[in-house]
């Protein structure tokens, strides 16, 4: 087999963010974009890690041409046993779990996760390592540096690979495994949930579900396990064919993109008991009851509490963790059980050591992530599964599992303004102003709101003690309400600001306010600070969840 050796041009763009590198498709389509990167994660990796390599992605478009250079580049760069996505189709959290189960060294995802596809739109790449779990930020780092010098990259000089049917073929020392990556996940979930029990919900006529699979990766997942393992009706699983462009939607499971399951939640008459969705490349998940909206840091709160009814987590749970900007309705239930809550930074790779050290078995972020100590990702259909398998349980309605729990820990009023696509400079202009104010701001009050504590959070892993600074500003109010600014590390035009906001209601206060409206006071404090209307030239945010 002939290997080529490629001349090309290091970039200066190829910075991985919050998740991967995400750019245009455009900017992965120029010549030797790709194979840059991907020869940087290669170069990257020890020796002694490059043995077997898992490729797939989410579906979006231009993911089997990509799957096609790397598979390449594998075999040139030494791999011997290959694992590729049957059509392309991997979802995050079932690349997780394969890379764990065969022992994998490593995985290829290709997905810009909840960024829209299509030509015109995002396409992104993400390593995980071999414990499953998204490279840390030092591995990152690393190829970074390889991408700014790096003058040529390696590929074989072999045929497309036949992707559209499972086989394994063997040439020479070269192993290439076209697998069916659905059956691995779903046996997986019905390993960690009482599958009977959900079955009997769904059999009873009583409780009626709509998943929204939004035309991206989790489609095939969902009608394997809902439908065809536990029974659920057909019409039960939504845009459930994965499209390149995501049938010109935008994946991103929230109350805006997801407007089509939200209309059918809201019904008056007709809505189902439980609604679902998740993002582009499975990773993420939106529940909501009839009428009812679980904010994720709630459903994160709710699974601490509840888990140990659960067939997997009959343990109990070691611990918990959430990003820093989640709100701490988790923190709570970990206090009451006598358990450690850790807050890492936004980004499932900060979870990775706490779950291989079995410090924590549940951990979750604000941004419609949940996960647990089964894989090294945050998991959408695991999420659905978790709340199906409780309302079993119970028997009672989404609304009343979130309200009792309010009843006994008190409910934490939580809400996430993005302005997206803002000029990159006046975000920084925002950004800039709220940070140089942090040192003067502690022991001022607004109003009944006075500040203890304002900083730019920065963790320390308990780990491997790396530290990671610049985090997002956080004020601390003595109450516990908090406001935190951040910009996001996924996106590819301009910049996106969120500011989050959070205030903590005793059970014996009033528990049924609008979040909106119980926040408004922290909204007027975060817009005197940072000016961000006349800054941004916004008068409001572009998505509110
Ligand atoms: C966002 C979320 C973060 C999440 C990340 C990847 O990052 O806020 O919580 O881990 O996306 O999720 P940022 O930097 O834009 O705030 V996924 O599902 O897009 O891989
Ligand atoms: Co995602």
């Amino acid at each position: 087999m002939k290997i080529k050796t490629i001349k090309c041009q290091p970039f200066n763009d190829q910075k991985p963010g919050t998740s991967g590198l995400r750019k245009k498709v455009d900017v992965f389509k120029a010549p030797h974009y790709l194979a840059t990167f991907v020869q940087s994660i290669f170069a990257t990796l020890p020796a002694s890690q490059n043995q077997s390599l898992l490729v797939g992605g989410d579906g979006r478009y231009f993911n089997n041409e990509a799957i096609q250079i790397i598979y390449k580049m594998a075999i040139a760069n030494g791999f011997k046993n290959i694992f590729i996505a049957k059509h392309g189709f991997l979802s995050t959290p079932a690349a997780s779990h394969l890379i764990r189960k065969y022992k994998l060294d490593g995985g290829i995802i290709l997905s810009a996760s909840h960024n829209p596809g299509g030509p015109k739109g995002d396409f992104g790449v993400k390593f995980n390592i071999n414990n499953g779990g998204p490279a840390p930020e030092s591995f990152t780092s690393k190829v970074y540096e390889i991408s700014k010098t790096i003058t040529q990259y390696q590929i074989a000089d072999v045929p497309d690979l036949d992707i559209k049917s499972v086989a394994i073929t063997q040439t020479g020392n070269i192993k290439l495994n076209v697998i069916d990556t659905v059956n691995d996940y779903a046996d997986l979930m019905e390993h960690l949930f009482d599958f009977d029990l959900i079955k009997s919900l769904f059999n009873s006529g009583l409780f009626s579900m709509v998943f929204d699979a939004m035309h991206a990766i989790t489609g095939p997942y969902a009608k394997e396990i809902l439908i065809n393992r536990l029974g659920a009706s057909d019409e039960t699983v939504i845009n459930g064919d994965p499209l390149p462009d995501f049938g010109g939607g935008h994946p991103d499971p929230n109350l805006v993109y997801a407007e089509e399951l939200v209309t059918i939640m809201n019904h008056a008459i007709q809505a189902p008991d439980m609604g679902a969705a998740s993002d582009g490349d499975g990773d993420r998940n939106m529940v909501l009851g009839r009428q009812f909206f679980v904010t994720p840091s709630d459903s994160l709160a709710i699974m601490a509490a509840n888990a140990h009814l659960l067939p997997g987590y009959q343990a109990g749970i070691s611990g918990v963790a959430r990003s820093m900007p989640t709100s701490m309705a988790v923190d709570r239930v970990a206090e009451s059980r006598g358990i450690e809550c850790y807050e890492t930074p936004t980004g499932w790779k900060y979870f990775g050591n706490l779950l291989d050290e079995g410090l924590i078995s549940l951990c979750g972020e604000e941004s419609f992530g949940t996960g647990s100590d089964h894989i090294r990702e945050k998991d959408g259909l695991w999420a659905v599964l978790f709340w199906l398998n409780l309302i079993a349980i119970k028997k009672q309605s989404i609304a009343n599992i979130v309200q009792q729990h309010w009843q006994v820990f008190g409910r934490n009023y939580y809400s996430r303004h993005d302005y997206e696509n803002v000029d990159m400079d006046k975000a920084q202009t925002i950004f800039n102003r709220i940070e140089q104010q942090l040192p003067v701001l502690e022991k001022k009050c607004f109003g009944d709101y006075c500040v203890a504590q304002a900083d730019n959070f920065s963790y320390r892993d308990p780990v491997d003690h790396s530290v990671t600074e610049n985090q997002g500003l956080r004020i601390i109010f003595t109450d516990n309400s908090r406001i935190i600014f951040r910009i996001s590390g996924t996106g590819t035009e301009g910049a996106t600001l969120r500011i989050y906001y959070e205030k903590y209601q005793r059970p014996d206060g009033d528990l049924l306010q609008d979040s909106q409206s119980s926040l408004s006071e922290l909204f007027a404090i975060a817009e005197q600070l940072g000016q961000i209307k006349q800054i941004s030239g916004r008068s409001q945010p572009d998505v509110i969840t």
